[in-house]
């Protein structure tokens, strides 16, 4: 490996499969043969699972799952695997709680991310605040969820925090967006010393000209600190006469300074190609939300979002994608800068 993987504990029983010898699209990014991983109507009540991240826990695997109700409202479920591909899901909500314990559910929840920062697990998501906003809440147990103050006023989504703190201060991207399915969007960085108060905002990448993300963008994994800078997998969108299709792009940001962009693949890493992802409640959506990765092996599994309908895996090493961002990489002068104030 020349590329390591950073501040990132060992993860020997990472979901894995080889690339295979007849791998054709051009970016180093395949498919779990058995995708998706989810059936439709995991649990009573609940009739898709889609967009939804993954962490380690307990030497297996625990997830936050958008589990889209059958009376369309979407909600995250928690769910749990030992090898992070086979899941049992959770028949209740997840029962978030306000400081003083009381039950303190938001409305709707979709889109979740889950982070940890020292020793607490964050779950990041999307929800009403008289407009979609991003919700939080913290846990240490996955039992208790204490929500957190609302970081931003609405509209925002695609809020997804840093690993680690920079300068000392918990690091956030989000996506400032509109009420509806929004047809523009950058991926900006706002801090905070304490999970409460959020500033320090600065404009990290916006819609390039390459077609695939020229209408927005979104932050999707939580970034892996690597020794090239933090390799951020996000989605990427473009506007045909059939509506929108989301594919996943990969860049590399400056280690301390994480609004500076040092490398931004001009090609999507992956796109909508397979039936899952082409067909379903939405078409063409390949969604990224949690990556897998460990540092002994350079590997990495990603978690993604299929057709607004499954959970599809994919996987890479830190080596290829690293080379391949690099290789084909096209940054922009509001890339490269820190941004404005
Ligand atoms: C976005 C979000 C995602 C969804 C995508 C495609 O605006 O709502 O949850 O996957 O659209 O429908």
């Amino acid at each position: 490996m020349s590329v390591r993987i950073l501040n990132t504990p060992s993860l020997p029983n990472i979901p894995w499969q080889d690339k295979p010898k007849d791998h054709r699209a051009q970016a180093p990014v395949w498919r779990y043969s058995e995708n998706p991983l989810f059936p439709r109507e995991p649990i009573p009540g609940v009739a898709r699972i889609f967009n939804s991240a993954v962490m380690p826990w307990e030497g297996g695997y625990i997830a936050v799952l958008r589990g889209e109700q059958t009376n369309g409202v979407p909600y995250i479920y928690l769910g749990r695997s030992s090898d992070g591909i086979h899941w049992t899901v959770d028949r209740d909500k997840i029962p978030f709680k306000d400081e003083n314990g009381e039950p303190f559910m938001p409305y709707y929840a979709y889109d979740p991310r889950l982070v940890k920062v020292d020793d607490t697990y964050y779950a990041i998501w999307c929800q009403d605040n008289y407009g979609a906003a991003i919700g939080m809440a913290k846990t240490k147990d996955f039992k208790t969820f204490t929500r957190l103050e609302n970081p931003y006023i609405p509209f925002n989504r695609n809020a997804v925090l840093f690993p680690r703190k920079i300068d000392g201060l918990f690091t956030l991207f989000s996506r400032p967006s509109d009420s509806g399915h929004t047809p523009f969007g950058d991926i900006w960085m706002s801090q905070s010393p304490d999970m409460t108060f959020w500033g320090k905002h600065r404009h990290v990448m916006s819609p390039s000209g390459n077609w695939w993300e020229g209408v927005k963008i979104g932050a999707g994994a939580a970034p892996i600190e690597t020794s090239e800078g933090w390799l951020l997998f996000y989605h990427g969108v473009s506007s045909t006469c059939n509506g929108f299709v989301y594919s996943m792009g990969g860049a590399i940001l400056d280690i301390d300074k994480p609004s500076k962009v040092k490398y931004r693949c001009a090609n999507y890493l992956l796109t909508p190609t397979e039936s899952y992802e082409e067909r379903g409640f939405v078409p063409n959506v390949v969604f990224p939300c949690a990556a897998l990765s460990d540092p002994d092996t350079g590997r990495i599994a990603i978690y993604y979002g299929a057709a607004d309908t499954y959970v599809g895996l994919a996987f890479t090493t830190v080596d290829e994608v690293v080379e391949y961002i690099k290789a084909n990489s096209s940054v922009s002068a509001g890339d490269a800068e820190e941004g404005r104030r």
